[in-house]
């Protein structure tokens, strides 16, 4: 599992199959096998990052938001630590609530007085968000939780129980075709169960309260989709983006095969250009504990012997293992403070930022390996 990152002497969570199936007639991919949401999600350790490029996104989506609906009040759907509704009450909304599966993360949301539910999105938490806005909500966020979403037919009916005729509903999930053009195999893991095209999440919505109102693409985690939603009784009409995002899209198993080959090539490459600098004597290390992070390591078999150590801001991570691996996990200031070579960027979707923040790094004649798009020496 690609958050397993475990104590001193902690077991892991398990192992489940990694394989995606693909539908040629609705163009949906998904994994074989849906790990229990319990197992991944009861104790999560990936924060939603406090960087830069999150609030751009964050004002981003709030534009986009706003231009259809005014945020009153707003209901998150895997709220994290609450750092989306927090954004969301700075700018204007009066009422807020989360819900979230992993229990640690919705203590520290409602510690900071960001009101949260510790649960699954179940009819249960349905009637507990309708109970709390009392009238309906305005806007029901779900960034990145859809895709990790096994029952969708449950989870968009269960959307309509505190929602009210001109609810607005923004699902963000990773694009498909972002995932394929960019070859990003590493964002396939057990968390996320399906990889979603427009075509394919249309599908899904059929029989459902909701429809397709407007599509937007987004660069965040390289490359997603903001999906909004609105009832199907509501008045208003589709806006052209949808009908535009539908034309444009093409997802075959042709791409995926190709993809695949490409993924192989990438996992070949870096592993045989580490081991190089290795041998050589060059010391190499990782930055960001990501979940991409466990799928590079674990594809090209790193060991500590290749990367002495992987940095990561996040406290909950920290002085914890990497899955498969047992490569430790330290604090962000260990780059400066024992100035490898050459640090291996698993954390490349923030990579503007982060290159810029690690001026002395660079400075003291530090190396950046990207390894997305291509492999890359900065
Ligand atoms: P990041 C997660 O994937 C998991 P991950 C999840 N399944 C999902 O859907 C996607 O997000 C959207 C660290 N970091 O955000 C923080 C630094 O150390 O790319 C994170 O641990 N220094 C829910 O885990 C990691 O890198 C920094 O300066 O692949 C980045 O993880 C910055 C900016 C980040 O998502």
């Amino acid at each position: 599992m690609a958050n397993d990152f475990v104590e001193k002497g902690g077991t892991h969570k398990g192992f489940a199959p990694l394989k995606v199936l693909f539908c040629p007639r609705c163009t949906l991919a998904q994994l074989s096998v849906a790990v229990d949401p319990q197992v991944l999600y009861r104790d999560y350790l990936y924060v939603t990052s406090p960087s830069r490029t999150m609030q751009e996104h964050f004002a981003k989506l709030r534009k986009l938001i706003g231009e259809e609906q005014s945020a009153t009040s707003v209901l998150e759907i895997g709220s994290n630590d609450g750092a989306l509704l927090r954004f969301m009450e700075k700018n204007g909304a009066s009422r807020i609530l989360g819900i979230d599966p992993a229990r640690n993360l919705s203590n520290l949301a409602s510690k900071e007085h960001i009101p949260t539910i510790n649960a699954v999105w179940d009819r249960d938490a349905a009637e507990d968000a309708a109970a709390h806005f009392e009238t309906g909500v305005d806007i029901i966020l779900a960034r990145h939780v859809f895709c990790h979403v096994d029952n969708w037919k449950d989870f968009l009916h269960n959307l309509a129980v505190p929602s009210k005729k001109d609810t607005l509903v923004c699902i963000e999930v990773p694009y498909v075709q972002d995932l394929l053009e960019g070859c990003e195999f590493d964002t396939i893991y057990h968390e996320h169960t399906s990889y979603l095209s427009i075509q394919s999440f249309r599908a899904a919505l059929n029989g459902s309260p909701w429809r397709l109102h407007r599509v937007e693409r987004l660069e965040i985690h390289g490359g997603a989709l903001l999906l909004m939603l609105r009832r199907t009784d509501y008045e208003g009409k589709a806006q052209e983006s949808v009908r535009k995002a539908l034309e444009s899209e093409s997802i075959t198993l042709e791409r995926w095969r190709e993809f695949a080959v490409k993924a192989h090539r990438k996992i070949g490459e870096l592993s045989a250009f580490v081991r190089n600098l290795v041998t050589s004597g060059q010391e190499v290390v990782g930055y960001g504990a990501s979940a991409k992070s466990t799928v590079w390591i674990n594809a090209c078999s790193f060991t500590r012997s290749q990367l002495r150590f992987i940095t990561d801001t996040t406290l909950l991570k920290q002085y914890r293992f990497s899955p498969g691996s047992d490569i430790p996990i330290v604090d962000e200031g260990a780059l400066t403070r024992e100035l490898p070579k050459y640090a291996v960027c698993f954390a490349w979707n923030f990579f503007p930022e982060i290159y810029e923040k690690e001026k002395i790094f660079r400075e003291k004649g530090g190396k950046w390996i990207l390894p997305h798009p291509e492999i890359k020496v900065v």
